[in-house]
């Protein structure tokens, strides 16, 4: 009925256009408004979460495949807003990423997780993760120096999971970025491996100690006639011949874990040695 009312519409229309990929044509419907009106509340509790304290980490133990013991525990953020009740990951890193405010959520993840790992016996490693955001910000480098100087772990303790996603922006600049925090003995990963761009161009480029096999290829890969065991086998080859670690993620049954230890995964992480868990479990 008014001008405002037709503007916003068709913003709605065009937004939603824009996530499909663009080159998409959309028409406006109610529920976009809900969407975005919900999405602009959790926007609005995601600013305060942080001034009110309402994150916290899980972690989920990382275990050698062969040893059977701990090496490391992936940091995992929790959100539990006074609004919105428990809000999963999924549900607000991406709208964290949109809104930049990742870049201080991350930063408080990185430095809580390394105040908390310098509890830990020294040879149990911290993993975070972070995302592209971060990794475009200029002082990104020296975060990660602060964070570690502060807590007092050692930087070979430290190690930071990276999507490829992160491949797509900051071009030759990420790579100077890898050497540096090389340089200083922090690790590298490169998470949910198989999923996104893979384009193993990307593997010659980044000095990566390991790469996390997706759970989605974990997952079945010891049913009759799954496919994913030879996708698992082939990413253990590429990564053994480039002498970097690999971590199956998401195995979730005993089978799972016999099969992925024998197609020579190195690491093992999933709910058949542990979910994430609160720090005192941990
Ligand atoms: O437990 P799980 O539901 O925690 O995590 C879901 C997703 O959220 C995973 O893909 C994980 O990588 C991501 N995630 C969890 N914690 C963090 C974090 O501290 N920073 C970033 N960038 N992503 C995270
Ligand atoms: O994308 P990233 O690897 O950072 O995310 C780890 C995610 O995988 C977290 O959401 C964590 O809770 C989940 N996860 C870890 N192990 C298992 C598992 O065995 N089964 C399932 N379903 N999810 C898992
Ligand atoms: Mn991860």
């Amino acid at each position: 009925k008014t001008v405002e009312e037709i503007m916003r519409n068709s913003d709605l229309a065009l937004y939603r256009a824009k996530d499909e990929g663009g080159g998409e044509h959309c028409q406006y419907e109610p529920t976009l408004h809900a969407h975005a009106e919900e999405r602009r509340k959790l926007e609005f509790s995601l600013r305060r979460a942080l001034e009110r304290d309402e994150f916290e980490l899980h972690y989920q133990p990382v275990v050698d495949a062969n040893e059977e013991t701990v090496v490391s525990f992936e940091a995992l953020i929790r959100w539990n807003s006074e609004e919105h009740g428990f809000v999963r990951p999924d549900k607000f890193i991406a709208l964290a990423e949109d809104t930049r405010l990742i870049v201080p959520i991350g930063a408080w993840v990185l430095e809580t997780a390394c105040l908390e790992a310098v509890n830990w016996p020294t040879h149990v490693r911290i993993a975070v993760n972070v995302s592209p955001i971060q990794f475009q910000k200029s002082n990104f480098v020296s975060s990660v120096l602060n964070s570690i100087a502060a807590s007092g772990i050692e930087p070979e303790q430290l190690e930071l999971e990276i999507t490829e996603s992160v491949f797509l922006e900051g071009g030759s600049g990420n790579v100077e970025i890898f050497n540096s925090l090389k340089r200083v003995g922090v690790r590298l990963a490169l998470d949910d491996f198989g999923t996104g761009y893979s384009a193993l161009g990307y593997l010659q480029k980044a000095p990566f100690d390991k790469i996390k096999i997706d759970q989605s290829f974990v997952k079945g890969a010891a049913e009759v006639g799954s496919v994913n065991a030879a996708i698992v086998a082939s990413i253990v080859s590429l990564a053994e011949t480039l002498g970097m670690d690999t971590t199956a993620e998401g195995a979730e049954t005993m089978k799972e874990l016999e099969l992925v230890r024998d197609l020579g995964c190195s690491h093992v992480q999933g709910y058949v040695y542990g979910k994430p868990m609160n720090v005192e479990s941990a």
